[in-house]
């Protein structure tokens, strides 16, 4: 069946393992069936929910592309552009959030985390962020969105949203409810710190993610330094249900050579950490250095990168300019 794909990165920072796996490697995939139809934009109006340094900005915004073609997803093939300049994003945040509820977003835990304890002090653009989240989603009529697991409460909430704005405009089935797409394992890759945390590009310390930018060096530098504990390697999975980190890095391994966890698990089963920390650092090397060589060769040129953008928004502004001009008719503007 033929899908129709939105998603959206934030140009951040460094994108990381739990980007790629979690969500760009599911990209490569559905932008190499010919079926699909899909749509991968850089969201930047979500990335300044937090303070941004306006040039880093910038470099992040083409480092994010660069990092979209070098792990495989093809521009000709995708429509590859950056959320702000398209207007109908903005403009149907505003409508959508006239229709989303409080309460609904009082829910959101990712607002929670990202806020924390001084919640007062964090931007109204961080609460609003589902919201704008939904409008990315619903402009493209996009059919499925794949995401890493930290999205799902997102989703559920951008099919809340289009099922309320049908409703209550009386107009069936106008805002496609969408369908998510998340890797039924390691959909969640963890800090190398911390097993208890998410992999994150805002996280401070450089040690508890993976980049995708990362030399052979680094990478076996930070598996070395990857924590762990002092018992042996497990030999079943109920030995690793508490064993946060010890899962994290098994389940890396298992994701990245396409088996299951328990294989992992009955492949070092006894044997030592070194060993398997030897292992895991040279299947992190096989697949990312050579996105990290690519995304370098690719922001040599960067005429080449902003085309890219231009021909996307192109393409992306004619679609999500139709939507809007509905919406607005439909709301009675
Ligand atoms: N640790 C992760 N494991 C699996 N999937 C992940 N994703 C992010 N982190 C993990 C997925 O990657 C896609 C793009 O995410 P994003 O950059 O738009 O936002 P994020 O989820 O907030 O990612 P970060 O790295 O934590 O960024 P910062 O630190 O800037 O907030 C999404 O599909 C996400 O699920």
């Amino acid at each position: 069946m033929s899908k129709k794909i939105f998603s959206g990165v934030q140009p951040t920072g460094n994108l990381h393992l739990g980007n790629y796996l979690g969500a760009i490697k599911n990209f490569v995939s559905l932008n190499n069936n010919k079926e699909n139809k899909c749509i991968f934009c850089v969201v930047d109006l979500h990335a300044i929910t937090v303070k941004q340094d306006p040039d880093e900005l910038k470099k992040n915004i083409r480092e994010t592309v660069a990092t979209f073609i070098a792990s495989g997803i093809d521009p000709k093939k995708s429509i590859i552009f950056k959320q702000s300049r398209v207007a109908a994003h903005a403009e149907a945040a505003w409508i959508l959030g006239c229709v989303a509820r409080m309460g609904w977003l009082n829910r959101m835990t990712q607002f929670k985390e990202k806020a924390g304890k001084d919640k007062e002090k964090a931007s109204i653009g961080l609460y609003s962020y589902p919201v704008l989240m939904a409008a990315d989603i619903l402009l493209y009529d996009a059919t499925h969105v794949p995401v890493g697991d930290d999205q799902k409460q997102h989703l559920e909430l951008c099919r809340d949203i289009a099922q309320k704005f049908n409703n209550d405009f009386e107009v069936e089935n106008f805002l496609q409810v969408p369908e998510p797409l998340i890797q039924k394992e390691f959909s969640r890759i963890m800090s190398l710190k911390d097993g208890s945390k998410k992999m994150s590009k805002s996280e401070l310390s450089d040690l508890s993610r993976i980049n995708l930018t990362d030399t052979k060096d680094e990478i076996i530098n930070k598996i070395k330094k990857a924590k762990t504990d002092t018992l042996s390697m497990p030999k079943n999975l109920n030995e690793i249900e508490e064993r946060l980190e010890v899962k994290n890095l098994l389940g890396i391994y298992a994701s990245l050579s396409d088996t299951t966890l328990e294989k992992s698990i009955e492949n070092f089963a006894g044997k030592n950490f070194s060993e398997f920390k030897e292992k895991l650092s040279q299947i992190l090397i096989n697949k990312i250095v050579p996105i990290s060589s690519e995304i370098k060769k690719l922001l040599s040129d960067q005429k080449y990168l902003d085309q890219i953008l231009l021909d996307g928004v192109e393409k992306a502004d004619l679609i999500a300019s139709k939507k809007i001009e509905r919406i607005k008719e439909i709301v009675g503007f």
